[in-house]
């Protein structure tokens, strides 16, 4: 009796603050236009999803879910981190070593068609060519009546993590909620309507993968399922799905149709997953009892205590960075209509509230403890997703953790830098016994078993130089947060990383360079002859993922005291790697051998890596180099896959060029028509189909254009688009551990706050002269190791045909001491 007089007098409390929070609101949306409220963070639509690109996504990390919204039959469709074919298994080819032997010796004799051939013949996929990440099933809702209702409404709240569905049936206002609860781990469901007794539906679950639906005790509903077997390998991932309501008056009945829920006033659906997956050698745990455990857990609480925890998580990491642009009555429109208008009108917020659904969707799918987010997040509707949803580490994956640090989400890297260290592991035989070398490495791409042989074919796999991609993702957290135990932690996985390198690399008889081979320039060809050939040596890429490794562990080396003699001999090494190449076409060479077409319009542009995300070229000290990049970029063309158009983004910003790198969101925020790249009506990157990548890379890419930190100084605004010319952006984050505030208008820096974490010297950039009084004109040498940039080798430049101007950037560098923990708060910047 007590509880339920408490229960009641913490509904009305809760009533009565929805309803102050409410006329808050309204007080608000009239001091405002409402569509500052209704567009800001809410994607939002007045029909239900028509198919998987129009359902909003939710998660937490683990659980993954797309609301549909449809009136009838509600379908939430289901994911959970861990299920994927296949079980625990590696696909090194242990008869490798002396055909990539034979193919070097071909490549190092320019019979690069016979490279290809023997690698095409002999170097494939051994085994199988990694596991699909699949779905784990729908949950479906099934409401009697018509589907013809009125005033309907769904939206994501992208500031609260939450999905809402309304509708008015028969004069009736109903209302569905939907979160999958952070900590609790439930997906939940709430049914309410504005009059008693109107909840009636029927729940159910349903899986295409080998599974069972049957009944728990009285109460829940379960579906027991398997990852499907793949390839030769059999589904080891045993999952479960728990469902249980909780309802407020009227009846609820369970059995093995479903849940069956009448005449309720409401309705809440707890849902639990589980697998049995441990790690990547371990699928020994019981889903049962997880999911019991989870559901179990959660069922204690009531819908609000669980929605307001989940907020106060979320917030924690969302809250951390705003980002304020131009609104207008653009915003007002549902975000699919706004998708469709954004190339011709100035809905300046869309690119915000695109940038912030990255920061959204990179909160949702990968939470420390969960698995990394693949090409598609944690999102998948398909037993056998495109590119089996897995993770692709030529670009893809790196690609989804771009945002993290600049966008203050460094904890979210912590499934990658997991899945790096079991890659060190699994990479360490690959490492001998295919390449005869030590340390580890793998190819281009993974799965949850973290396989490291070679993936669909030499032409597109055979690309052995991820590890050191991966690698930097190290180098780059220690460079944001100078956290020294992380670096100790990581060190010895970098330095496995280089000695691979140091084991593998070759000497080119034409200039003794040390080069990678066989390789290539990830899924690139260049022509030979008549023979289109991917297979090469010392591809660009290649060149500058070696040198940034080396360069890396020498440092880190250096800041742990460990090592010299190895970084020392690290040095000797790295100055016989080749140095980049201008071509005939005033481009960047992609390939040792100037094989560039100015007509070449391919979706990968490795070779510009050196500008982004590496810190190898500037526009300071190698102007040359910088002009050569912008050619090649230029000969590529912008419209291409949505992650190619976002790599762009990233790549303009840091030509300084804000209106090209704004062009390219244009590009890429447009409805999905063709092969091209675009949005899809949920917001989601098209490659097409759906692959987040391009996502992560836009949010990234509009944190690039508006703060940089990898070239000797902190530059703000360092391409600002026309378009954005009064904003500002709180919580961006630069190497050195600075957290930034800024204020422009009209250009100009009105208004700065750092926050100095480490302390150190603040070395800032500005387009614009400052107020010198606030700040010291920068002195010579700069003080701070966290943003030096790499000291490259002179670039060979080769007599071109076509001009390569650099043109000359003014800037204005100030110097600030800072102490750690301190904020700086600098006004009246400008004289
Ligand atoms: C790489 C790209 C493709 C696609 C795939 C998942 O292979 O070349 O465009 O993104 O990954």
């Amino acid at each position: 009796m007590k509880g339920v007089f408490y229960k009641k007098v913490n509904i009305f409390v809760a009533a009565l603050l929805m309803f102050s929070s409410i006329q808050a609101q309204q007080k608000h949306a009239e001091r405002k236009p409402t569509v500052t409220n209704q567009g800001r963070y809410k994607l939002w639509y007045n029909k239900p999803a028509k198919n998987w690109n129009e359902a909003l996504p939710i998660g937490n990390g683990f659980i993954g879910a797309m609301v549909f919204g449809n009136v009838q039959n509600e379908r939430i469709q289901l994911n959970e981190s861990t299920i994927w074919g296949g079980g625990p298994n590696n696909t090194i080819d242990s008869n490798a070593r002396p055909y990539i032997s034979q193919v070097r010796a071909l490549l190092a004799g320019k019979k690069y068609a016979e490279a290809q051939e023997l690698a095409n013949n002999k170097l494939g996929p051994k085994g199988n060519s990694g596991m699909p990440y699949q779905l784990a099933g729908n949950l479906y809702i099934k409401f009697p009546g018509a589907d013809s209702v009125t005033n309907y409404y769904r939206d994501l709240d992208i500031a609260n993590a939450t999905a809402v569905v309304k509708y008015t049936l028969n004069g009736v206002n109903y209302k569905r909620e939907y979160f999958t609860a952070f900590g609790n781990n439930v997906l939940m469901v709430r049914l309410t309507a504005n009059k008693p007794g109107m909840i009636s539906c029927k729940v159910k679950l349903q899986s295409p993968l080998k599974s069972s639906v049957g009944v728990n005790g009285k109460e829940t509903l379960v579906l027991s399922g398997q990852g499907s077997d793949h390839e030769g390998q059999k589904g080891q991932i045993k999952y479960t799905v728990l469902t249980r309501v909780k309802n407020f008056r009227g009846t609820c009945v369970t059995d093995t149709s479903g849940i069956t829920i009448a005449n309720a006033d409401t309705a809440v659906i707890y849902l639990s997953i589980a697998t049995n997956f441990v790690n990547y050698r371990d699928v020994s745990a019981n889903s049962m009892n997880r999911a019991e455990d989870i559901l179990h857990k959660a069922y204690r609480y009531d819908f609000n205590v669980l929605i307001n925890n989940h907020i106060r998580f979320y917030r924690s990491y969302f809250d951390r960075v705003k980002l304020n642009l131009h609104i207008d009555s653009s915003a007002s429109h549902p975000t699919d209509i706004r998708i469709k208008n954004f190339a011709n009108n100035n809905d300046t917020q869309l690119a915000e509230l695109y940038f912030q659904y990255g920061r959204y969707l990179l909160i949702s799918s990968s939470q420390p403890g969960s698995q990394p987010a693949n090409l598609q997040g944690i999102w998948n509707g398909e037993v056998k997703g495109p590119w089996d949803s897995k993770y692709t580490i030529n670009i893809n994956t790196e690609m989804n953790y771009w945002p993290s640090e600049v966008t203050q989400l460094p904890e979210l890297s912590t499934p990658l830098f997991q899945m790096i260290k079991d890659l060190s592991v699994t990479g360490a035989p690959t490492a001998k016994i295919m390449y005869g070398t030590r340390g580890w490495m793998l190819h281009h791409n993974t799965d949850i078993w973290r396989i490291t042989g070679i993936v669909d074919g030499a032409f597109w796999g055979l690309w052995p130089t991820s590890n050191a991609w991966l690698s930097q993702h190290i180098w780059e957290h220690y460079l944001y947060s100078g956290d020294k135990t992380f670096l100790k932690e990581y060190y010895p996985i970098m330095k496995g990383a280089a000695e691979y390198y140091i084991d593998a690399l070759q000497k080119e008889p034409e200039h003794g360079w040390l080069v990678v081979s066989p390789s290539i320039s990830p899924e690139h060809e260049y022509i030979d002859g008549k023979n289109q050939v991917s297979v090469t040596a010392g591809a660009t890429m290649d060149n500058q993922l070696v040198f940034g490794l080396f360069t890396d562990v020498i440092r880190a080396a250096a800041e742990l005291h460990v090592d010299k003699v190895f970084a020392d001999s690290l040095a000797a090494y790295r100055s016989q790697l080749p140095p980049m190449q201008i071509g005939k076409h005033g481009q960047l060479q992609e390939w040792l051998e100037d094989f560039d077409r100015t007509d070449d319009h391919h979706r990968h542009v490795s070779h510009l890596y050196g500008l982004f995300p590496g810190n190898q070229i500037s526009p300071f000290t190698q102007p040359q180099l910088f002009a050569a990049v912008k050619n090649s970029l230029i000969y590529r063309g912008d419209v291409s896959t949505g992650w190619s158009m976002a790599w762009k983004i990233n790549l303009w910003a840091r030509l300084l060029d804000g209106n090209h790198a704004h062009k390219l969101i244009k590009d890429q925020i447009k409805p999905v028509t063709g092969n091209s790249g675009g949005t899809y009506p949920n917001l989601f990157d098209a490659h097409p189909p759906f692959q987040i990548d391009g996502n992560f890379g836009c949010t990234s890419g509009i944190a690039e254009m508006l703060l940089q930190s990898h070239d000797g100084a902190i530059y703000l605004l360092p391409a600002l688009p026309d378009d954005w010319k009064d904003g500002s952006a709180s919580g961006l984050m630069a190497r050195g551990g600075f957290k930034i505030d800024m204020k422009w208008a009209n250009h100009k820096i009105i208004k700065l706050v750092i926050h100095s974490s480490l302390g150190g010297n603040c070395r800032l950039r500005f387009n614009q002269q400052m107020n010198n009084k606030l700040l010291a004109v920068a002195n010579g040498s700069n003080k701070n190791r966290f943003y030096q940039v790499m000291d490259l080798k002179t670039p060979i430049v080769k007599p071109s045909n076509e001009s390569i101007t650099p043109s000359l950037i003014k800037t204005w560098v100030y110097d600030m001491p800072t102490t750690p923990g301190k904020t700086y708060v600098i006004e009246k910047l400008i004289n």
